[in-house]
């Protein structure tokens, strides 16, 4: 059903009938429910039979969004409402059903991907533009028509970009669907980026939360991202250091977890290095070795100190591959400059990177950074695993890249079984099926991502490195953008970046200025946190209301085929038909939509087909030499790729002697590109980096003058039961689990903690409750609170979902990494309330059955 009639010739394709309007509403009404009930005859109300299998119509398609993996749902509908969600059964390709093998896994959903029925229908579901009529962060909103809300945005556009120039929008697209073809958002590649681009006001957002540091370490260092194995090579591994890596809770691909345990079956070793004994080391047994946060570069310089001290490092591969590891791999211009060995032995600083020394800063006793050496030089193949987290931290680049100097000095690049990661994106996807070009998406400012908040509270007073502006080679080089407004999409990012107290704070010094002058959008699905700060809602089509193909994140080689299943809820649209109406009414719609004309706002599926056709044919055809036809796959589903061996990284580096992609053509240890830079205020960094990697201090931590005041360390992982903001609000998941603090019984016991207690842990930048889980899994001195809590603000400022964004600090490391784990803070109990969601929930059963710990 439309719910907006389509336009006629007479009309305006806004100006739509009172009649059509009432109908739409009337049918609402009946059903008591948002759906439509005249077409949809399906109830799932519990006291009435469920429908069998075979009275219903079965779809294929996938899940959606930033959460580590991308897998099967397969879609059981009535009428236009999915009744049921199952997954893959290995069956849909064409094979029998049962079909799981090494080669060909079942994509097989967790348990977020199969409650997507309740977030698909959920009370926050977004149905009508909306427009706020109280103050920002208020929550009060009326509906508005998408005519009124599109042509309101449209000039309010016009109006900031002529007063305050082309980099007064900020795009803050981000991956919430990054992981389909089409109705794509990302920083770089993005609808958002595209139609702000060609509008002529953008500043866009360079950094990313995820893993900047260590995408600085992959690209300085190996020359690309694309540094991971695919998962099945892990079943070949003889040790596995899982490096700040929590695969049964952090999704980071979708069978790691089958593969590693077929490793474990063939007699692979496990360690785990990480404040907290996680279910990933129980699981494989893992040798638990807690670290201090934030210090894992200095552990890894005493790894490297205890190989070469006993002649463990594999020489041949340094002399053959890397540059600047040691004096005889350094390049001729630049002999003489410190290399990563004269750096371990002390020779330029006078203190050698002995374990002993490395344990004085990491809190590992020196015998077990030897031990772990001893493992991983004599263990081969030996995969060290060196995740993100630790790199989401002050000077984070630095662990990854000490990480790779591991891996190089040990020859475990390149080789089945072994690991380069990094970022570790595994196969190549063809990922892009609408136009993107360069020209389009292009920027008038780029900053680092958490520093939108900082420029508008100091505005005129920000240096270009305080803000991480990329050079340019225009009158725009260096200039700080004046800005005056978000584009949210695809992301939740006022409740996912830093300092969140900070960006309040600069959304008010904007609104004080009048509505006018500033201009807060945010595109989603539901109402989130985020779209509580926006002037408007726009509601956004989710996967299962929209035509597209879904890729694997990072890890697994395969598309699905994500169908339209149900017609777009409400009066929903894709983010694309907005993009394209709101560009027809600033005057450049068909350049942003070639394929389509200015009906696709109301009718986009031929267009959305001839461009996934195009896509199919051109790239996954042609370029990847697949034989089935665009209609043979949409028959299908799904298509998995089948290879005669895992997918390794640089493999043909090391065995057919490809150059790398660095400027030397090796692996960098010592840095071409960092060595030569002289200004560094010039740079997108703003402050000096090393060539070669080492050990910096981060500016707090356990080992700093600060914990006097604030004598924990506060690390935030990603929830098993969220993929960040998203599913906070269901309540089946957070049956399964509760925002918690975790804390080791002893330091509980100081501060008479008990589990179930509510606390506030707070710092300097923000106080947030929640309650406590004692635990002897997590380190003394070290808390554990998850990212991702829909924050719920009291009078005084204070957070009471427990969202751990309210104490980290908004600036980034040099490289850019978001220091989300450098964080120190206080915890002391109180009577407040914790406020677990917007509705309250009944049955947080892990806080029942914990409560007598
Ligand atoms: N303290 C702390 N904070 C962190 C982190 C941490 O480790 N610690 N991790 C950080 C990391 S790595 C990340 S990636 C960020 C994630 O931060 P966000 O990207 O802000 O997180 P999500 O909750 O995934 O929000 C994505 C939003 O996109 C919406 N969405 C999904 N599909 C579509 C679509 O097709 N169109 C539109 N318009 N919207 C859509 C979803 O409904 C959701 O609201 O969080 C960061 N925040
Ligand atoms: N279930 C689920 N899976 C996800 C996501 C999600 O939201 N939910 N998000 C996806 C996204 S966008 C991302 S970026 C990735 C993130 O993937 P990761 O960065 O790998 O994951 P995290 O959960 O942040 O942290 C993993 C482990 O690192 C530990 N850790 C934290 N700080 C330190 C430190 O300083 N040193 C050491 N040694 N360990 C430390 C934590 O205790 C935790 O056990 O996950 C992806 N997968
Ligand atoms: S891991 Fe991600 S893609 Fe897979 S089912 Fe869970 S939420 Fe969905
Ligand atoms: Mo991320």
């Amino acid at each position: 059903m439309k719910h907006l009639d389509k336009p006629t010739a007479a009309k305006g394709p806004f100006e739509q009938t009172r009649r059509s309007f009432l109908k739409g509403s009337a049918a609402l009404a009946a059903t008591g429910l948002v759906l439509d009930g005249a077409r949809s005859p399906a109830r799932a109300f519990a006291y009435e039979p469920y429908y069998t299998d075979d009275e219903l119509e079965t779809v294929v398609t996938s899940c959606a969004h930033n959460c580590g993996s991308r897998h099967m749902l397969v879609a059981h509908k009535k009428g236009d409402v999915i009744v049921r969600l199952s997954t893959d059964t290995g069956e849909y390709q064409g094979d029998a059903r049962g079909t799981d093998t090494e080669e060909k896994p079942q994509l097989r959903a967790c348990l977020r991907g199969r409650s997507y029925r309740a977030r698909l229908y959920s009370a926050e579901r977004l149905l009508y533009p909306m427009k706020r009529v109280g103050k920002r962060g208020e929550g009060k909103f009326k509906r508005i028509s998408w005519d009124q809300a599109l042509s309101e945005i449209a000039e309010r556009m016009v109006y900031i970009r002529d007063k305050y120039g082309p980099q007064a929008l900020v795009d803050q697209s981000y991956a919430g669907a990054s992981y389909g073809v089409l109705h794509k958002s990302d920083q770089i590649e993005g609808l958002l980026g595209r139609f702000l681009g060609m509008f002529g006001c953008r500043t866009s957002s360079w950094s990313v939360p995820s893993y900047q540091g260590t995408t600085f370490s992959s690209r300085i260092t190996f020359g690309t991202i694309e540094d991971g194995n695919e998962d099945d090579a892990f079943a070949h591994s003889k040790l596995i250091i899982m490096w700040g890596w929590n695969p049964a809770y952090t999704f980071h691909g979708g069978n790691t977890f089958y593969y590693m345990r077929l490793a474990k079956q063939r007699g692979c070793k496990f360690v785990l290095v990480d404040p907290q004994y996680t279910d990933s080391a129980a699981a494989y047994d893992a040798w638990w070795i807690p670290i201090r946060p934030n210090t894992d570069a200095a552990m890894m310089a005493g790894m490297a100190y205890h190989i070469w001290d006993n002649d463990w490092h594999d020489q041949e591969f340094i002399d053959r591959f890397v540059q600047g590891m040691d004096e005889g791999t350094m390049p001729d211009w630049a002999k003489g400059q410190e290399s990563f060995k004269d750096y371990i032995l002390g020779k330029s600083d006078g203190q050698p990177k002995t374990p002993e020394w490395a344990s004085e800063i990491c809190g590992v006793p020196a015998e077990d950074i030897k031990k772990l050496a001893e493992m991983y030089a004599t263990t081969k193949p030996a995969a060290l695993k060196a995740s993100w987290a630790p790199g989401r931290n002050a000077y984070g680049e630095q662990y990854n890249r000490m990480a790779a100097a591991l891996q190089a000095m040990t020859g475990n690049i390149g080789i089945l079984g072994g690991c380069a990661e990094g970022v570790g994106k595994g196969w190549h996807a063809e990922a892009v099926a609408y136009p993107y070009d360069q020209w389009a998406n292009v920027w008038y400012a780029s900053i680092k991502s958490d520093r939108w908040a900082h420029i508008v509270l100091n505005y005129p007073n920000v240096t270009r490195e305080e803000a991480g502006l990329w050079p340019r080679n225009d009158q725009w080089d260096g200039v700080v953008p004046n800005i005056r407004g978000i584009f949210w999409q695809g992301s939740d990012w006022f409740n996912q970046l830093t300092n969140i107290n900070k960006e309040i704070a600069a959304i008010r010094k904007l609104e004080a200025e009048g509505d006018k002058e500033s201009l807060f959008v945010c595109m989603d699905s539901t109402i989130t946190p985020t779209g509580i700060w926006a002037d408007y809602l726009l509601p956004i089509a989710t996967h299962f209301e929209r035509h597209d193909v879904a890729l694997p994140w990072y890890k697994g080689h395969y598309y699905i085929h994500r169908p339209k299943v149900i017609e777009p809820m409400g009066e929903s649209k894709t983010d694309f038909q907005v993009f394209t109406e709101l560009a027809y009414r600033l005057g450049f719609g068909p350049a942003y939509n070639p394929r389509a004309t200015r009906d696709y706002f109301w009718n986009p599926d031929p267009v959305d087909e001839a461009y996934l056709k195009a896509w199919w044919e051109e790239k996954v055809m042609h370029h990847q030499h697949v034989t089935w036809s665009w209609e043979e796959f949409k028959k299908r589903g799904v298509y998995k790729f089948v290879f005669d061996e895992p997918h390794v990284a640089f493999r043909d580096q090391i065995e057919k002697g490809v150059p790398f992609q660095t400027p030397s053509g090796k692996i960098e240890i010592f840095s071409t590109t960092l060595a030569q830079i002289t200004d560094w205020t010039k740079t997108q960094y703003g402050y000096p980096i090393p060539a070669i990697p080492k050990w910096i201090e981060p500016w707090e931590s356990l080992n700093s003058p600060k914990t006097e005041k604030f004598p924990f360390h506060m690390v935030s992982p990603h929830p098993r039961w969220r993929t960040h903001s998203i599913f906070n609000n269901i309540p089946w998941l957070r049956e399964t689990f509760s925002q918690e603090l975790t804390m080791n019984a002893s330091d509980a016991k100081k501060l008479g903690i008990r589990t179930g207690d509510t606390v506030e842990v707070y710092n300097d930048r923000g106080t947030c409750v929640v309650p406590v889980y004692v635990t002897e899994r997590c380190m003394p001195g070290v808390v554990v609170l998850h990212e991702g809590a829909w924050m719920d603000l009291a009078e005084d400022g204070t957070d009471r979902s427990g969202n751990p964004d309210f104490l980290t600090l908004d600036e980034p490391s040099p490289a850019g990494a978001f220091a989300y784990n450098t964080v120190l803070c206080d915890v002391r109990k109180t009577d407040r309330a914790h406020r677990p969601g917007w509705d309250q929930l009944a049955t947080a059963r892990s806080a029942v059955f914990r409560r007598d710990y």
